[in-house]
């Protein structure tokens, strides 16, 4: 039963069927399916699948953004799910955004999300922001951690440079940088000098509450 629906909303995605995304997601939460499972289990794969038929040549660049849209379509109704409506008290502030040159955000709303369904207060900035945009945005909410999400092999060397700008602004000791993204890994964290690297949206949590106590550090999930 949740297999079936799973693999429904991973179809629509493929297939960038937005209206049924959206009827999808809603019927999963109505029969109780966990919205996280949903969008792990269904969205996700179904978006990779589009970007391996992207990168193979068998998709071309409307049917990627119709399927993101699609995938969009649901992630409007099951995230909300996922926060629910509990208040807490703040763990902390964090300034989240995708870097200069890159559009990606599924990821990155989706990091957000999880952050602040476990407390953390999150200034989204949206996409393709530079490193001193990023930085104005610290200053402006007196951020602890600063999130740089990157897609494309050629934007993440933007999160060194974010990493350098914080070390010119003098912010470096006192804000932590968390990076992450689909070509990111651990011994590139390590490069570059940002304090924690998170696979996904729920390791990224973990990495924040580490990050938030811990002084300039390596921190990996
Ligand atoms: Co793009 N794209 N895309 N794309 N796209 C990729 C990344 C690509 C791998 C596809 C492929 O060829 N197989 C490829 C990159 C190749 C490379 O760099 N080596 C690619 C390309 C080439 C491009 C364009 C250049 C295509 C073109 O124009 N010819 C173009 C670039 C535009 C730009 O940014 N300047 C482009 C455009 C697009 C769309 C606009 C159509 C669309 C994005 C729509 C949108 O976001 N509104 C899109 C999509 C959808 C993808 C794929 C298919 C899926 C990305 C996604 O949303 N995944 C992607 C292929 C892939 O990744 N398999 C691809 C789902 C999401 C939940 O996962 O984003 O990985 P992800 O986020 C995860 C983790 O990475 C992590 O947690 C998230 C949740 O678990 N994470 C963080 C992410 N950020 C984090 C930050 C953190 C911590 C964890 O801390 C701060």
């Amino acid at each position: 039963m949740s297999q079936d629906m799973f693999d429904r909303l991973a179809e629509a995605v493929i297939k960038g069927e937005i209206a049924d995304a959206g009827v999808l997601a809603k019927a999963a939460l109505e029969i109780g399916l966990d919205p996280l499972q949903c969008i792990a289990e269904g969205l996700t794969k179904g978006i990779q699948k589009a970007g391996e038929l992207f990168a193979s040549g068998e998709y071309f660049l409307p049917e990627l953004i119709i399927g993101a849209d699609a995938m969009k379509a649901a992630l409007d109704i099951l995230e909300p799910a996922l926060v629910g409506d509990q208040v807490r008290e703040v763990a902390g502030t964090i300034v989240l955004g995708t870097v200069e040159g890159d559009l990606h955000e599924i990821g990155k709303n989706l990091v957000g999300t999880m952050l602040t369904a476990n407390g953390f207060k999150v200034i989204d900035i949206g996409v393709d922001k530079s490193a001193s945009e990023f930085i104005d945005a610290v200053e402006d909410a007196r951020a602890g951690i600063v999130g740089a999400s990157a897609l494309l092999t050629t934007t993440m060397l933007q999160q060194k440079r974010l990493v350098e700008a914080l070390e010119e602004a003098g912010l470096r000791d006192t804000v932590r940088v968390m990076i992450g993204g689909a070509p990111v890994t651990e011994s590139f964290c390590r490069e570059i000098g940002a304090d924690g690297y998170a696979e996904d949206a729920i390791s990224a949590v973990d990495i924040a509450f580490r990050l938030i106590d811990a002084p300039a550090q390596q921190t990996t999930s």
